[in-house]
């Protein structure tokens, strides 16, 4: 049996098909949104191989005021299709006394609307980038709230 001919549109595919696979690791590493450039006003969480930028409207935030926050996670070890934010007082063993809604401005990038910290203290925020329903990373800050 001898060879066949590749056809033209035979090895277009297979070329395209190995880009395809070679740039998979790239996009990985890389979310679907980048990480907004220095000085935009975005504060940043950043692990090993994860970095969250966020920024609070308004900033800086008040004893029970009502703020969002934009989330984007930039970097992460795989795909991200959810975030999650939350905040508790882990002295006082509570959290918010509101759930937060949440929308999807890009892939990888969220909006948090009707977050509250409704007392002075220390807060932890936490910040969940999740792949499907499996939890990818786990970031957390403290947070000194004054009175
Ligand atoms: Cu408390």
């Amino acid at each position: 049996m001898g060879a066949r001919p590749v056809t033209a549109a035979r090895l277009g595919l297979a070329i395209w098909g190995a880009a395809l696979v070679a740039a998979l690791p790239a996009a990985w590493a890389q979310t679907a949104t980048a990480c907004p450039p220095a000085g935009q006003a975005y504060e940043r969480l950043i692990a090993s191989d994860t970095e969250v930028a966020y920024r609070w409207d308004p900033a800086p935030l008040k004893v029970g005021q009502f703020f969002s926050a934009d989330v984007i996670a930039c970097r992460s070890p795989g795909p991200v299709t959810r975030i999650g934010v939350d905040a508790t007082m882990p002295a006082h063993g509570h959290g918010m006394n509101y759930r937060p809604k949440a929308v999807e401005v890009a892939p990888g990038h969220y909006r948090f609307s009707g977050l509250m910290l409704h007392m002075p203290g220390r807060w932890q925020i936490t910040v969940d980038l999740y792949d499907g329903t499996r939890l990818v990373r786990r970031l957390t800050r403290d947070l000194d709230l004054k009175p």
